[in-house]
């Protein structure tokens, strides 16, 4: 990270990437999509990668569900191998999500989210409630987040496709966020709405107050989250959950950030009193 980058993200709760995954990546990624959208429900989920339908939620507003394909629905992705396997570890924004967290850290969970005109996302997160799993810290010169986002953007997404939006600066906050549970309007005063082209990154703590302006296009938003934390937190459940063969596949870097390294690896066996 440049010392730019290192005050942005302190201040902001959030960083943009531009262009971390070439057009032949981004190309690749939207075609393994478009090859698990041609299958059904049930085979989709024989390959597990089982469709969870949006059918709206506290947080989640459905969008227009179309005549034919999957509607608004996210996915553990890693289930599906491929190219997703290689966003476990990426180039272009690892090294930003180890500072975030600033100790051995893994995936605990990879999801592809897709997301039709009507669809939305209300605010959450970023007041002073102390939610173990997400909380923003900083200590002795060094940020330590305890769960950093990545939404990676598959396809352009401009305010009016219903992109990412946060509150810059709640993740510090000690008063309730004003427009949780709310849609965020892209117009208020409070809210930073984030279009994306296809390949940029998002980078937040998930302490930050964030959600998805409404897509009033007809434009189907397509986003994949890659969720980050300290080597001590488990999984999201499922959500990291590996395809067959992974560990044949995979460098040792990448496995032992999808299985999650041991948390005292750094400390040194010294340090580790076994009793
Ligand atoms: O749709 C988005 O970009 C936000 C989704 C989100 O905040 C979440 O899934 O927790």
């Amino acid at each position: 990270m440049t010392e730019e980058e290192r005050y942005l993200f302190d201040l902001q709760g959030y960083l943009v990437l531009r262009r971390v995954l070439p057009a032949v990546m981004v190309c690749q990624l939207n075609a393994e999509i478009d090859e698990l959208e041609s299958l059904a429900d049930e085979e989709a989920a024989a390959r597990g990668v089982a469709r969870r339908h949006t059918t709206g939620s506290i947080y989640a507003k459905v969008g227009a569900q179309p005549e034919k394909g999957s509607g608004d629905y996210t996915c553990d992705i890693l289930k599906a191998g491929g190219a997703f396997e290689e966003l476990i570890d990426w180039p272009g924004t690892l090294p930003y999500i180890e500072e975030m967290i600033g100790e051995p850290c893994r995936l605990d969970a990879a999801t592809f989210m897709a997301r039709h005109g009507g669809g939305g996302f209300k605010f959450h997160h970023g007041y002073a409630e102390l939610l173990p799993y997400s909380e923003y810290s900083f200590e002795n010169g060094q940020f330590k987040c305890v769960s950093v986002k990545i939404s990676y953007a598959l396809s352009d997404v401009g305010v009016e496709d219903g992109c990412f939006a946060v509150i810059p600066g709640s993740h510090k906050s000690n008063y309730l966020n004003p427009l949780v549970g709310q849609i965020p309007d892209p117009n208020h005063p409070l809210v930073q709405a984030l279009p994306a082209e296809a390949g940029d990154a998002i980078l937040f703590s998930e302490d930050l107050s964030h959600g998805a302006v409404e897509n009033r296009g007809c434009r189907v938003r397509r986003t994949l989250f890659y969720s980050y934390a300290p080597a001590f937190h488990a999984a999201w459940g499922r959500m990291a959950d590996v395809a067959e063969g992974f560990e044949r596949r995979a460098n040792p870097r990448r496995i032992a950030l999808a299985k999650g390294p041991s948390p005292f690896a750094h400390r040194g066996a010294s340090q580790v009193s076994v009793r």
